[in-house]
């Protein structure tokens, strides 16, 4: 069978658009298999799919995981727990470059965002492939890597966002109160393209486990600025209805604030792997 969409890449290492969709076949096996394919390969992928059902995010989310309740972000409820709404309105920006849930230990896998309301102008999100910043690196520094862990923290960004008075004391003091945190390594390799990509970021990530903390800073400061080079970064300009799908084992992301004060809307779903719920 012929594949239901075409792909046009949008950048040479990271993002590509998705033509000519059918929804209609979008529960087929087949075409949901090639989408994963396609995503993998390209890490952050477009749907331009304005028509898509809150049912149909979650069919789409269902085969590349287990949806979750997110920790922090409110969702649609009655129904629909896991689709997770970040609006302005509510004080939810998600203007940070972070992997998505990095102080869990086993955080989602893939994310898929879909734009409701978008303001006059700005808006745009970013990508940085993670796997293309860790092949620029030197092998002295990947072989120095290789063998480190870093500690993710999601108090240091909750923290800010109460301080910065845009979210309500109560949702963000409860998130606080779980004190979530997790030490990840800071090299790993994607399960499907064995790939290696750097997994840290400037939000999450507080230091290198048995550094000092002069060391463990400079080296993370060294590596922040090393992901941030524009050449590794896919730049999207939301339309109505456009759908990105991105793989957090190989992408971290940031949601420009440059649109106050108008609102924006996204619903996203995010998936955990199964085989890590299972073990
Ligand atoms: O709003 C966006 O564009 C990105 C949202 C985000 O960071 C997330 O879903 O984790």
């Amino acid at each position: 069978m012929t594949k239901s969409f075409t792909v046009k890449p949008l950048g040479p290492a990271i993002g590509a658009e998705v033509l000519d969709l059918n929804l209609d076949r979008i529960f087929d096996q087949e075409t949901l298999a090639d989408l994963d394919a396609t995503l993998v390969k390209h890490e952050t992928i477009l749907l331009r799919v304005p028509d898509l059902t809150l049912e149909q995010h979650l069919a789409i989310s269902d085969y590349f995981g287990e949806a979750e309740v997110h920790t922090f972000y409110p969702n649609l409820g009655k129904g629909f727990e896991k689709i997770t709404l970040i609006d302005s309105k509510l004080g939810d920006r998600a203007d940070m470059w972070h992997h998505d849930e990095s102080f869990l230990a086993s955080p989602p896998i893939i994310t898929m965002t879909q734009a409701k309301i978008l303001p006059p102008f700005g808006g745009d999100t970013c990508w940085i492939s993670m796997t293309s910043a860790y092949d620029a690196l030197s092998e002295p520094m990947k072989n120095y890597l290789e063998g480190l862990s870093a500690w993710h923290d999601m108090n240091g960004p909750m923290t800010t966002a109460l301080r910065q008075n845009v979210v309500t004391h109560d949702r963000y003091l409860e998130v606080i109160n779980m004190s979530k945190r997790h030490l990840h390594k800071l090299v790993k390799t994607h399960p499907v393209t064995g790939r290696k990509a750097l997994y840290l970021s400037p939000t999450y990530t507080t230091h290198i486990d048995g550094l000092a903390p002069a060391e463990s800073d400079a080296i993370l400061s060294y590596l922040h600025a090393h992901c941030q080079h524009i050449k590794f970064v896919f730049r999207h300009r939301w339309s109505v209805g456009d759908m990105v799908i991105w793989d957090n084992r190989s992408v971290i992301h940031h949601a420009i604030l440059d649109y106050q004060p108008h609102q924006r809307r996204m619903h996203r779903a995010s998936v955990f792997d199964r085989s890590a719920i299972k073990k």
